[in-house]
């Protein structure tokens, strides 16, 4: 593949652009199409897939391949568009119903077989499309037009169900931080295999403020720490505190006396980084939980059609139908 370089406007289409004002989306697909532009792939080697939803509406406003899909196979869509056409660079991008809700099944075996994807998964808690039901991340006792005295159902942790699944990179990031999603998706894409991407993201009409504890500057600085290879674990307005994980507890330290974080060797540490959401007294974490090495389905699959050819050489699909008992039906 030939690297080029693009700018963000390259990477923008003719369509006017249709979420509510004040979505987390316009940041999102801005800092989308600034990452993209760096990437080094051309726009005709590269598509967005989405399924259905407010954020699935993500493939009109880029510039470049896509396919609006059907709610909860994006996915699907993609690993197939992947493995017959390896040399493609492959978006997702989902809704945390779409993803999580009818399309549970599809995401978690995309990860279980390390289908180089990236996968966009925009969490608002909410449906947004259908105007406001609870979701599988919203959060137990919201109250919303199918919950009307709050949700009883126990939410899903995306990063945890990435990380159960296999995912061999699994990060986070946040709306409100278009640098911090802008550098999250270049390492998504210099990442070979599957790359699942929680974004935080406010749906200022239907459940708006449902990341403001965490997701405002102030906040972000308190309330948050970001993952980053190689760096210490610190947090706080001046980075003056830190985090060490000894004996799988977490402690709260001088900055000085923070571990580094190491993605790649941590797959324990990155389920304790996840479990911090469940802590009050401890940030939750931002940035890249886990990042490992695996073989892609789209490159194992391609190595066995390459090798049974060059065995047996080119198939011929009708002889293949015709070499057993065929009959025509009606
Ligand atoms: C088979 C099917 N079932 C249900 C729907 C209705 N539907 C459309 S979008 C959606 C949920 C979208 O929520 P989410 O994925 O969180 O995206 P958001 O709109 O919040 O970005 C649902 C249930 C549908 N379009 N198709
Ligand atoms: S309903 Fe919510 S998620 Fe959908 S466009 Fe409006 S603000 Fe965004």
């Amino acid at each position: 593949m030939s690297a080029v370089q693009l700018t963000p406007k390259d990477l923008k289409s003719d369509q006017e652009v249709r979420w509510c004002p004040g979505c987390g989306d316009y940041a999102i697909l801005n800092a989308t199409q600034a990452a993209l532009a760096e990437i080094g792939v051309p726009r005709e080697k590269m598509t967005i897939i989405s399924g259905i939803g407010c954020s699935s509406r993500f493939p009109y406003y880029m510039g470049c391949y896509g396919f609006h899909s059907i709610h909860g196979r994006a996915a699907a869509i993609a690993t197939g568009t992947k493995t017959a056409n390896p040399d493609l660079s492959v978006w997702v991008v989902t809704g945390d119903g779409d993803a999580m809700s009818i399309g549970g099944n599809h995401l978690i075996h995309a990860m279980r077989r390390n289908v180089d994807l990236k996968i966009l998964m925009f969490n608002n808690q909410i449906y947004g499309l259908t105007k406001g039901q609870y979701s599988p991340t919203s959060p137990a006792g919201l109250k919303t037009k199918t919950s009307p005295y709050g949700s009883v159902d126990l939410p899903f942790n995306p990063i945890n169900l990435a990380l159960g699944s296999g995912a061999t990179f699994v990060a986070r990031t946040v709306d409100t931080n278009p640098k911090h999603i802008k550098s999250t998706l270049l390492a998504a894409a210099a990442h070979k295999g599957i790359a699942f991407v929680e974004i935080w993201q406010n749906c200022v009409i239907f459940n708006d403020g449902a990341w403001k504890d965490w997701s405002t500057k102030d906040a972000r600085a308190e309330r948050t720490i970001d993952l980053q290879p190689g760096q210490p674990l610190v947090f706080g307005k001046d980075n003056e505190k830190g985090l060490r994980i000894s004996g799988g507890e977490v402690e709260v330290v001088a900055a000085a006396d923070a571990d580094v974080w190491d993605p790649t060797t941590a797959a324990p540490l990155a389920y304790i980084m996840a479990y911090l959401d469940e802590r009050e007294d401890l940030p939750h974490a931002l940035g890249i939980f886990r990042q490992h090495d695996k073989p892609t389905y789209d490159g194992a699959v391609k190595e066995q059609i390459d090798s049974l050819t060059a065995k047996k050489g080119k198939g011929d699909l009708k002889k293949l139908i015709y070499t057993k008992d065929a009959w025509q039906v009606g």
